[in-house]
């Protein structure tokens, strides 16, 4: 019988780019797309809006009580996809990771009742496998930082038809959430160092703030 087992072959420099909803981290990834050691791992969104056909997104912010458990379990699932995939490049770039999302949006949807507790113990099950079993290893933390207000402008200029529902409120506590996890680290243990970027500045002025981390990403890996 084929060996299944996850095997992680080649082990790159590992870095989460994390932060709110509209912090800039796809422009993060896609800055860094311009070097050829560095594999950018963008978020499964797309799987997200078509799981066998399914819309989880969608369906998450019509009905979070309905459908939490079963967004964060699909959630889970392709963030793990991303950790364990292989690449020969030096350096890997992920955006989100399994940590920010049981650490941030899991924690959210627990603390405000959607949740059930045993739902809940079922995810964390599964995180707690996962993250014990060194096949999600971190190196660095990249922590696109910005203003709540800034981002919910972000995200009404994108228009994302899911996010159409989603009020100033929710990206201030998700903001806290990050805030909490990455910045005062009074919540959980961070897996990785901290680098905290301005992500409030305007796109004409943020790849200057990108290029003062890139040494940071290069040189702890070289
Ligand atoms: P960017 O490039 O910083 O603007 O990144 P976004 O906003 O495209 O990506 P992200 O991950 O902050 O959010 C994409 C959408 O998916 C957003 O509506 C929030 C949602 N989302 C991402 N991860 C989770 C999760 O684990 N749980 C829940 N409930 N929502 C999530």
């Amino acid at each position: 019988m084929e060996n299944k087992r996850i095997k992680l072959h080649h082990s790159p420099f590992t870095v989460l780019v994390e932060g709110n909803i509209g912090s800039g981290k796809t422009t993060f990834l896609n800055y860094f797309k311009q070097y050829q050691n560095v594999c950018t791992l963008a978020e499964p969104i797309e799987m997200w809006k078509n799981c066998g056909g399914h819309n989880l997104l969608r369906y998450m912010y019509e009905d979070r009580e309905r459908w939490g458990f079963t967004f964060q379990s699909y959630v889970q699932l392709t963030m793990l996809k991303q950790h364990t995939f292989q690449t020969n490049s030096s350096i890997k770039l992920m955006e989100r990771s399994i940590y920010s999302a049981r650490y941030c949006f899991v924690e959210k949807m627990i603390r405000d009742d959607i949740l059930p507790p045993p739902s809940a113990s079922v995810i964390d099950e599964w995180f707690k496998w996962a993250t014990s079993n060194t096949i999600c290893p971190v190196d660095l933390i990249i922590y696109l930082r910005a203003s709540p207000e800034v981002v919910y402008q972000r995200m009404r200029e994108r228009n994302r038809e899911e996010e159409k529902s989603v009020p100033l409120q929710y990206l201030r506590e998700m903001h806290e959430m990050h805030e909490n996890w990455l910045y005062h680290k009074t919540m959980f243990t961070c897996p990785a160092p901290v680098l905290v970027v301005n992500a409030d500045l305007d796109k004409s002025v943020i790849l200057e703030e990108y290029r003062k981390v890139t040494p940071n990403i290069f040189s702890t890996c070289l």
